[in-house]
């Protein structure tokens, strides 16, 4: 029996999209606006991946300059064509040059510059059909070509133009929002699956089948294939926006996005990558449904799943797991053997620009982060923020002579009477729940609680459109010096 706990890829991961190539299994997801853009992960087995790096890596990729939180990279699409022996990646940068590709031969890159599609429309996906010609589908913002659903065509690889006018196609079963359009062949049949009902709790993926690649297409008489839109009080909610793959074993999987609710309504680690095992009956595929964190799957092999509840960074060198905040000016950060210096430009966490930032996913309902930091700098602070975006975070802000407690939610900012403290080197602890953050410092071994705070407040729901998650940031608006940083998953232990 195959056991494994979801979700596979924990934390703010969302849009997940998957191929193959030979036994080797790729993944990517969104990255809105932070730098670098569109992780990729790497896997054998489908249960276990590791990032290997990230797709958009450079400028001339990947414009993020003053673009609003929740804007700039939507979902990836990833796709491996064997006549060229080469990856296809295919995304949208929404506030810059619209959907674009780029490839590479190696997915640990490096990736070529983008290549446009001029289409306008969100969620791009690429087919290859068995002749390798290349068919770009998209989501049809143009409301003057299509008022609603996909349109799909032929492009040249090369130049990224259209070979022949693109066409209407299924538009999904008439939900809200259809996005993320995805294109099968198996046995001959041309499968487009889609996600409907918007990335809320009405998220759910609906497919259609046809003998032609442009239809027209047959809606699936049990659609949807999967939602947990009817499982109010479920833990994991809004599955949906799926990609299907074929292992190298024949067997079929759903890799798509959903996320863990806190209370009603509520989540604030974003919208993360589950999966689930598919299975083909009368010519439709079949999603394991409900989707647990703890999965059972009869008649599928088991595989053993990695789990590492601790994780330390010494900063001597760039994490490949941790990011920055729009494009970096990476003359801002030095990664030395006593840790990261980093220097402030002036900006601080509640611009929308570039601050010293250095962000870590928390991929964790359960847990623990630390971090030892120091302020090097006369004026200036040093800033350890449980961060969401601009106008959502928790600051423990460290001044000269004294350290504060900030919250920043929405229009509200409040920040607790600053505490003396005579050390300008001290370890923050915090402590997370599902519910909460508890923010501790530690001086010289003694150990206070500086303040708390709930999870709702830099939760998705409690803000205006949001597509992200949270994180742990790093900030200075001065000189300051992050020794270490350590992050504790207590999540299965909490399941047992
Ligand atoms: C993405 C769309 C969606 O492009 O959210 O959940 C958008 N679905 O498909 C941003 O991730």
């Amino acid at each position: 029996m195959l056991t494994y706990t979801n979700p596979i890829i924990p934390g703010f991961y969302p849009d997940p999209s998957v191929c193959r190539k030979g036994d080797d299994y790729y993944l990517v997801t969104s990255s809105f606006e932070f730098f670098p853009g569109v992780p990729i992960f790497h896997s054998r087995d489908m249960i276990n991946w590791t990032q290997i790096g990230h797709v958009l890596d450079r400028k001339s990729q990947l414009d993020l300059e003053n673009i609003p939180a929740s804007k700039g990279i939507y979902a990836p699409a990833i796709r491996y064509n064997p006549h060229e022996d080469l990856f296809y990646m295919v995304t949208t940068n929404t506030t810059k040059i619209g959907n674009f590709f780029v490839t590479a031969k190696d997915p640990a890159g490096d990736w070529s510059d983008p290549i446009l599609v001029p289409q306008a429309g969100i969620d791009p996906s690429l087919f290859f059909e068995d002749d390798g010609t290349c068919h770009f589908i998209s989501n049809a913002r143009d409301r003057s070509v299509y008022k609603s659903g996909f349109l799909m065509g032929p492009i040249d690889t090369k130049t990224g133009e259209f070979l022949s006018e693109p066409k209407p196609v299924w538009g999904g079963i008439g939900a809200a929002s259809p996005e993320a359009p995805h294109i099968y062949k198996v046995n001959g049949m041309y499968y487009q699956i889609c996600a409907e009902g918007g990335t809320e709790l009405g998220h759910m993926v609906t497919i259609a089948r046809s003998k032609n690649l442009y239809g027209p297409y047959e809606p699936c008489p049990h659609n949807p294939i999967l939602t947990h839109s009817f499982r109010k009080g479920h833990l994991i909610q809004a599955t949906g926006h799926a990609d299907l793959l074929e292992d190298k074993h024949g067997n079929w999987w759903a890799v798509f996005l959903g996320y863990r609710q806190t209370e009603q309504y509520f989540h604030h680690l974003g919208r993360e990558t589950f999966l689930s095992p598919v299975a083909w009956v009368g010519g439709w595929p079949v999603i394991t449904q409900p989707v647990e964190i703890n999965m059972e799957i009869p008649g599928r092999e088991a595989i053993c799943q990695h789990f590492q509840p601790m994780r330390e960074w010494d900063f001597s060198k760039p994490c490949i797991e941790w990011v920055y905040l729009r494009n970096p000016d990476t003359s801002l950060y030095e990664f030395t053997p006593k840790g990261l210096l980093l220097t402030g430009n002036g900006y601080t966490l509640n611009d929308t620009a570039n601050p010293a930032f250095y962000g870590l996913r928390q991929d964790f309902l359960n847990g623990e982060f630390e971090v030892d930091f120091e302020l090097l700098s006369k004026d200036g602070k040093a800033t350890v923020s449980i961060f969401y975006k601009d106008d959502a975070h928790i600051d423990v802000v460290l001044k000269q002579g004294r350290i504060s407690f900030c919250k920043v939610v929405g229009d509200i900012k409040h920040t607790r009477k600053a505490k003396e403290i005579k050390t300008r080197s001290i370890k923050l602890r915090i402590v997370c729940t599902p519910l909460s953050y508890s923010f501790y410092i530690i001086i010289e071994n003694k150990e206070s609680l500086l303040g708390t705070a709930l999870t709702r407040n830099v939760s998705t729901e409690a803000h205006k459109l949001g597509f992200t998650g949270v994180f742990l940031a790093l900030h200075t608006t001065g000189q300051a010096l992050f020794k270490k940083a350590k992050a504790t998953n207590n999540d299965r232990r909490q399941q047992q």
